[in-house]
């Protein structure tokens, strides 16, 4: 039994890292989210044009649970058109789907945008995360906090 099982092992994760490594192909974008605290909940990304930034909506969203630090992220190149873009992380602690905030408003939950940008107040201005994907794979690393 034990013997069989292990025989079996190989199999299964050539196959998951075959179908994982087919469903990637290009990547367009290479996140690796830094300050991740493994096994709280799941993280939350979004790729959002500048009229979906902050929103539930964008370009490319993907919800993943915390597994490790860091955690890279793979949007695939099939996935997003070129274009103007800002990315936002949540980690969302507690599973419930969304950024909790406290009652002024501010995250009690783990953010992170990409190019690693702040808002002075609330969060940072779509201007500041944004970069340009023109088709060529990009890497992005964002620290969440
Ligand atoms: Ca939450």
């Amino acid at each position: 039994m034990r013997r069989s099982s292990l025989a079996l092992l190989p199999l299964c994760c050539s196959a998951v890292i075959a179908g994982v490594a087919h469903a990637e192909e290009e990547p367009a974008l290479r996140l690796t989210l830094r300050n991740v605290t493994p096994g709280k909940g799941q993280l939350l990304i979004g790729v959002c044009r500048q009229a979906e930034f902050l929103g539930s909506r964008c370009a490319f969203t993907t919800v993943v649970p915390a597994q490790s630090n860091p955690q890279v992220i793979i949007v695939p190149k099939a996935r997003l058109e070129p274009g103007r873009y800002a990315v936002q992380v949540v980690q969302d602690r507690d599973s419930d789907g969304k950024l909790d905030t406290n009652m002024l408003g501010i995250p009690s939950e783990p953010v992170g945008f990409s190019r690693n940008a702040v808002g002075r107040f609330g969060p940072p201005k779509f201007d500041s995360a944004a970069f340009d994907y023109d088709g060529k794979p990009l890497d992005l690393a964002i620290d969440l906090g």
